[in-house]
């Protein structure tokens, strides 16, 4: 059938399988508009503020989805506003599929009206991109697109599009294969590989699963579960593998590494056995390379072979899809009894608290409402966040009861993601509900999409932690420059009107008797809201491994807090 480079993009799209985009128009993609409201309603478009929203809505949607997440943006500035949320995917291995318009083919490279070298900006930061000089060539780069964003380790695939290419008229030939030549992500891991791993686990006595992101995008959370109670080994989540495994499970230990809970920092550095499923040592989760894991043999399993031995040298690796994988390994293992090695992480757990912090009910600490939300809401929601210390909290006292229920923007630490990132979730789960914790720095990095969150009705709950400062940052130049506090103060808008302005309900807590009360009346209310907790601004977040330290090293909480932890019980631990 004959139709124009548009209308071929779209039917790719129907094709495969995409309901939903975020987008802006301009004009290199008018063509595309024009002809996106003959496949709606099959195709549904949010129209965001700034591109850099769609690419990161698109990004948080194919999180919770498991599909690719597409977004549309027209040439130069258009382009380049995509540019911090194709990256935030690739740092994350999240499949979308951005679709920019281009100059027409006459201008490419003469600098014409908005040309920006979009596949040249964008070759570091996704894992294939495509410039179309040829309509005929639409449907097979597109089918190609998908498969690469979406297979072995995902990413973002960027295709970019000349207006006259849009324009140009062909005939439509959708390709049998969608997989290109000389790509083929392994899947299968190797069945002696799967053994000696199954051995070395036998032979462990102080084994530790550490779980990343590769078991979310995996969705190998049964299988997870099955290792970790086959072989009796407690888990550890890395950032992004936070929802991978049930929270309130006896095996599980929380988060490891830069604000992770310090009893885990020291049991990484006293396990003789690391399984890493689907994560790929990042410096937050070592600390000082050369000290990490100093006793421990390495089991990784990974879906990228650039991965292995990048940061942390394996003893077996099991190359392959985490799902298969494991499924392979869980075949193998057995029962052991870990007595000593239960006992120890206990004692560590009680001498090194990492998760209580003063109750005064005059300030509202940050942790204090954080915890709140998870309990006034069951852990039932999805969890969105910023970047900064409320992440980090929101890591630590996470308490969500589904699967791929934390969504965080982890390698990059975009802030800014909260936003975007909620929407793209609540698009993807509409009758859901939608919690976005937010600082309230990174708030005002993308709080023209309330336009975006109002227009469309998307009932998310936006709880902004405002201690009033870049909170990390002014922690770190406490701690670590002197206390010379250099642009981390904010002086903020009235962020209650400012979402009155935008039509969203608007609430304040200032102190702590109010939280329980605008949680609730947040939960009671049927559209946005969006709720200002003035926090305490000094708070650190501890517990804190200091920039270019060892996990060993772990800055634990303050004493007082300490002291409020329950007594540890009469097992010693030295110190
Ligand atoms: C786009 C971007 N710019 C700068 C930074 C560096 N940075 C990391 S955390 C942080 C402060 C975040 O402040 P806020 O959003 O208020 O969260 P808080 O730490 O106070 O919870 C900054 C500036 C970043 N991560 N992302």
């Amino acid at each position: 059938m004959q139709m124009t480079g548009a209308e071929m993009i779209l039917e790719c799209l129907i094709r495969e399988g995409v309901e939903v985009v975020f987008g802006l128009p301009g004009g290199a993609n008018l063509p595309l508009y024009d002809a996106l409201p003959r496949y709606f309603p099959r195709i549904r478009h949010y129209l965001v503020r700034h591109e850099q929203a769609a690419a990161l809505a698109a990004d948080a949607y194919a999180r919770v989805t498991g599909r690719v997440g597409v977004c549309f943006a027209t040439s130069g500035p258009g382009a380049t506003n995509l540019v911090t949320g194709i990256a935030n995917a690739w740092m994350d291995s999240v499949p979308v599929v951005a679709i920019t318009g281009s100059v027409v083919r006459g201008l490419i490279g003469r600098d014409g009206f908005q040309e920006a070298d979009i596949t040249g900006i964008t070759i570091p930061i996704t894992k294939h991109n495509y410039l179309v000089r040829d309509v005929r060539a639409i449907p097979r780069v597109l089918r190609e697109a998908f498969y690469i964003a979406r297979s072995g380790r995902p990413g973002p695939v960027l295709v970019d599009i000349p207006r006259d290419v849009q324009q140009e008229r062909a005939e439509f030939e959708w390709p049998e294969e969608a997989r290109p030549r000389g790509y083929r992500p392994p899947v299968e891991p190797d069945p002696r590989a799967v053994e000696q791993a199954a051995r070395l686990i036998a032979e462990s006595d102080r084994p530790l699963i550490l779980a990343g992101h590769g078991v979310i995008i995996a969705q190998a959370y049964d299988e997870l579960r099955e290792l970790a109670e086959r072989a009796n080994v407690p888990v550890i989540t890395t950032l992004l593998g936070i929802s991978g495994f049930p929270p309130d499970h006896p095996l599980y230990l929380g988060m490891p590494g830069m604000h992770g809970m310090h009893w885990n920092n020291l049991a990484i550095s006293e396990a003789d056995l690391l399984i890493a499923v689907g994560m790929r040592f990042d410096d937050r989760v070592t600390g000082r390379l050369k000290d990490f894991a100093p006793r421990a043999r390495v089991i990784h399993i990974e879906v990228d072979p650039a991965e292995v031995g990048k940061n942390v040298r394996p003893t077996v690796t099991l190359l392959g899809d985490a799902r298969v994988c494991l499924r392979r390994l869980n075949g193998e293992v057995r029962y052991k009894e870990r007595s000593e090695w239960f006992a120890r992480l206990e004692a560590l757990k009680q001498a090194y608290p990492s998760l209580v912090y003063p109750d005064d009910p005059e300030e509202v600490r940050p942790q204090y409402v954080i915890q709140k939300i998870y309990e006034m809401t069951d852990g039932d929601a999805y969890f969105v966040t910023g970047v900064g210390q409320h992440q980090m909290w929101a890591a630590q006292f996470f308490r969500g009861r589904r699967p791929n229920s934390f969504i965080t923007s982890g390698g990059l630490g975009t802030m800014g993601y909260e936003i975007p990132g909620a929407i793209g979730v609540q698009v993807a789960r509409p009758g859901d509900l939608v919690w976005a914790i937010c600082g309230d720095g990174g708030f005002q990095m993308t709080c023209q999409e309330l336009a975006t969150v109002a227009e469309n009705g998307l009932p998310i709950k936006f709880a902004i932690i405002d201690n009033g400062h870049h909170g990390m940052v002014r922690q770190w130049q406490q701690l670590f420059y002197r206390g010379n506090l250099v642009a981390s103060r904010l002086r903020n808008p009235d962020f209650v009107r400012l979402a009155e302005a935008y039509g969203i309900l608007g609430l304040r807590a200032v102190r702590r008797e109010d939280v329980p009360a605008v949680i609730d009346r947040a939960l009671r209310h049927p559209g946005p809201v969006l709720i200002d907790f003035r926090v305490k601004q000094d708070e650190n977040c501890y517990p804190m491994v200091p920039p270019g330290a060892s996990l060993q090293e772990t800055i634990g909480l303050p004493e007082e807090y300490r002291a409020l932890a329950p007594k540890p019980s009469a097992v010693e631990v030295e110190s």
